[in-house]
């Protein structure tokens, strides 16, 4: 029997989650969340950019579902629907199940070496989806979180907000004559849900979440992203000596 590992009256040895890292995580972990269309993909490129010129840190970039090579297998079935016949409970279950693998191939190491990783989506994306606008049980859903993700939670998550019409629109012109995924492929009313969803996450997280007025132009919100890194995590972002580092210093 492994230490601290529980087994079963047979004998045969129980799977439990284990958490204990080989070495605290020295990076910080910042997830990106909202709406279809938002703009996370655009801004986890340039953050990344901004921090590896400015931070010293290495930054890994990385989404979900996704994220490892199993993971993105997940995804591809995920986005193409599989799973939507067996409903949310199932679904969230798929999600979880590449972010197990997601966390102990990609995140926790990045972490552990004391890189910055930079997450488009995370639990905020199964609380929303899943939950407020799927419909299934917050209960569920944090309990799945105890058992997959942990204590590896973000120390930022950026809510980029903006009306589910532009988003979609964003992403109906981005995607011309591809046919919408599972997710996008949603009624109006869903993507509502969702967007009230993650402005009730940061309501109720003040602590971890800002949240980004994403309808702006690519370069505002990129700015008022730097702004929120730099006050919440200042570590990752100081001061640059004045008349430096006003644009083009993500290139
Ligand atoms: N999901 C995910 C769940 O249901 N549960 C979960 O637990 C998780 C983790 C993932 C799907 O899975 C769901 C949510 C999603 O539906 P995805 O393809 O990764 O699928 O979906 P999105 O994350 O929504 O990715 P998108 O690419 O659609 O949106 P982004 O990343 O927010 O937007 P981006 O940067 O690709 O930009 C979209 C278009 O808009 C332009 C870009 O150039 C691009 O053409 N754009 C702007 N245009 C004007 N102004 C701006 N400020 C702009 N910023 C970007």
């Amino acid at each position: 029997m492994l230490p601290g590992r529980p087994t079963r009256r047979d004998g045969a040895r129980v799977i439990v989650p284990r958490f204990e890292d080989p070495a605290p995580a020295r990076g910080a972990f910042i997830t990106f969340e909202g709406g279809e269309g938002a703009g996370k993909s655009t801004q986890v490129a340039r953050l990344a950019a901004t921090l590896r010129a400015r931070s010293g840190r290495g930054a890994c970039v990385t989404r979900e579902p996704g994220g490892s090579p199993r993971a993105e297998e997940i995804r591809a079935a995920l986005l193409d629907g599989v799973a939507k016949p067996y409903g949310p409970f199932a679904e969230a279950l798929l999600f979880s199940a590449a972010r197990i693998d997601h966390l102990d191939r990609l995140i926790r190491p990045a972490l552990q070496r004391g890189e910055t990783v930079l997450c488009d989506r995370f639990i905020d994306s199964t609380r929303a989806y899943q939950g407020a606008a799927g419909g299934l049980d917050p209960g569920v859903i944090a309990a799945l979180e105890r058992v997959v993700v942990g204590p590896t939670r973000p120390d930022l998550t950026l809510i980029l907000d903006l009306p589910p019409e532009a988003g979609l629109a964003r992403a109906t012109a981005r995607g011309a004559g591809q046919k919408a995924d599972r997710f996008e492929a949603e009624a109006l009313g869903f993507h509502v849900r969702l967007r009230d969803a993650f402005l009730a996450i940061a309501r109720a997280e003040p602590a971890r979440c800002a949240v980004i007025d994403a309808g702006r132009d690519p370069d505002a919100v990129e700015a008022a992203i730097r702004d929120a890194v730099a006050s919440r995590l200042p570590d990752l972002l100081p001061e640059l000596p004045p008349g430096e580092g006003i644009r083009g210093d993500a290139a």
